[in-house]
């Protein structure tokens, strides 16, 4: 396929964007902070969505260049934003890992460099890595993560509920909090298994202290639930799409 020679040359070229979901607390539904998400700016096929061309970077060797493209990116748009309000911007950042990328030799030194070269806070800096990352039995990426939170990195278990992670398994994860995938959302309202799921994994969130994030939030009802079963933040539709970055400034300014 001729996307994986381009792909090389479009992280030299600068054809990769990011766009930004906000991420709402409940039940008062302020903006916490958004979540970065990649897209491929193509010169001739236009934009091409991160399930296309995700694969090809892990096929081809390019995850950790393609995945240290959107750490320094990401943190370099926070510095924007902390620039542009002139203080520091009482948002969080989440931003999607790959495995390959936390595995790599130099997993370590390629996030502390964007971090270090923005300036922002580490705190606000939220990893996602998705449940079915941590199913398999390696202890390699356990350590990793024990020592990125060390590092100040927060953790966010991504798709959850979709992947085999048992809950001794869950437990030895060093995580700050969940993120309920919305398969068990969207239905929720209307499918009373999808609802108890919910309810049964942010209650297991909050006997852990973890933060409960639900995902794919598409209407008033759902919200609401969420909010009654005590599911701290939500992030769908209903409140915003992926935005391009200069809409996502007008709600950073917004805030000040
Ligand atoms: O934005 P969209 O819904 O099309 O994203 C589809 C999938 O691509 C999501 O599951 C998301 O986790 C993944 N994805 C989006 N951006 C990134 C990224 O920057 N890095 C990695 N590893 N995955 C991403
Ligand atoms: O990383 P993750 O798999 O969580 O990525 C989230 C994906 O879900 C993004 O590609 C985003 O565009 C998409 N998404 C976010 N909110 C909604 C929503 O309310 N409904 C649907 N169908 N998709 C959503
Ligand atoms: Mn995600
Ligand atoms: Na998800």
């Amino acid at each position: 396929l001729k996307l994986q020679s381009d792909m090389r040359r479009a992280i030299e070229r600068d054809e990769f964007l990011l766009y930004y979901q906000p991420i709402l607390s409940l039940p008062d539904r302020r903006l916490t902070g958004f979540e970065a998400l990649i897209r491929w700016n193509h010169a001739q096929r236009g934009l091409i969505p991160p399930a296309t061309f995700i694969p090809i970077a892990e096929e081809n060797g390019l995850m950790t260049d393609l995945g240290d493209w959107v750490t320094n990116a990401a943190c370099r748009q926070m510095r924007a934003w902390q620039d542009r309000v002139g203080a520091p911007v009482p948002l969080s950042l989440s931003i999607n890992v790959a495995p390959t990328q936390l595995i790599h030799p130099e997993a370590f030194p390629l996030l502390d460099r964007a971090v270090a070269a923005s300036g922002v806070d580490i705190g606000r800096i939220k990893l996602e890595v998705t449940e079915t990352a941590l199913a398999g039995d390696a202890e390699l990426l356990p350590q990793r993560l024990r020592a990125l939170r060390e590092r100040g990195f927060r953790i966010l278990i991504d798709d959850f509920g979709t992947g085999y992670s048992s809950l001794s398994r869950l437990h030895r994860f060093p995580i700050d909090g969940l993120k309920i995938d919305q398969s068990f959302v969207k239905p929720m309202l209307y499918d009373p298994d999808s609802a108890a799921i919910v309810r049964t994994i942010v209650a297991l969130g909050k006997a852990l202290e973890l933060d409960l994030f639900a995902e794919g939030v598409e209407d008033e009802g759902t919200a609401a639930e969420l909010g009654r079963m005590q599911c701290d933040f939500a992030q769908g539709y209903l409140f915003a799409r992926p935005l391009p970055v200069d809409a996502a400034d007008g709600l950073v300014e917004d805030l000040m």
